[in-house]
């Protein structure tokens, strides 16, 4: 399989490091592409109609995109302990997880149209104020309900990768959040999250 990848993109390695935590790695060819709402990669346009990566190519077989997707994907490929649990209460925790790692990086994306990638003239302060609120009420929320010694989660693997890209790109930061902190260092220690550090600059 290759997966349409970028090395600054959260979802991207999102779905990478669900690979190897999953025991996929090699099976996955990683190609990178750039990709911005406002500079259009037709490469990616003929797999996935929304422009974006990641992507995961199967010989034969339709694309699959988003990372949520590949991710529910992936995890029917190997015989290791789900990462995604089947079902119970673990699996809405694991899923709501998530759905939060999602919006903050969604939410930093926004934030950084507002105060570095839109021209000055275009900024609307309000907006990026709205934006910065959900990070911080996200990281307060995170605070009260991750628990170290839990076992690992597409919760966690989304959570651990948007939280890296934030920090990455200066955003917002959870370093204030001692328990968020502190759970964040421990699982970026993590073989799947040093093989994926984060690099490269945004093309607008
Ligand atoms: N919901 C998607 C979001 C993917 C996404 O926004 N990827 C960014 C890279 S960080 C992208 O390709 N953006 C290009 C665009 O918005 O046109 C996912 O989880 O995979």
């Amino acid at each position: 399989m290759k997966l349409l990848y970028q090395t600054h993109s959260p979802y991207a390695r999102k779905a990478l490091v669900f690979a190897l935590e999953a025991g996929l790695g090699d099976r996955i060819a990683v190609e990178h592409h750039e990709t911005s709402p406002t500079r259009a990669n037709p490469e990616v346009f003929a797999e996935n109609p929304l422009g974006k990566v990641p992507v995961l190519l199967r010989p034969g077989q339709e694309p699959i995109f988003d990372s949520a997707v590949i991710c529910a994907y992936l995890d029917t490929l190997h015989d290791g302990p789900r990462l995604i649990p089947d079902g119970g209460e673990a699996r809405w925790r694991a899923l709501r997880f998530e759905a939060v790692a999602q919006g903050l990086a969604d939410s930093g994306i926004q934030l950084r149209w507002e105060r570095v990638r839109r021209p000055e003239a275009l900024r609307y302060p309000p907006l990026a104020d709205g934006y910065a609120l959900k990070l911080e009420e996200s990281y307060a929320w995170l605070e009260r309900r991750l628990d170290a010694g839990e076992m690992v989660t597409v919760g966690h693997i989304a959570l651990a990768t948007a939280l890296d890209w934030l920090e990455f790109r200066d955003l917002p930061s959870f370093r204030a959040f001692p328990r968020l902190s502190a759970w964040f260092d421990a699982f970026a220690a993590r073989p799947s999250m040093q093989a994926t550090l984060l690099a490269g600059e945004t093309h607008d």
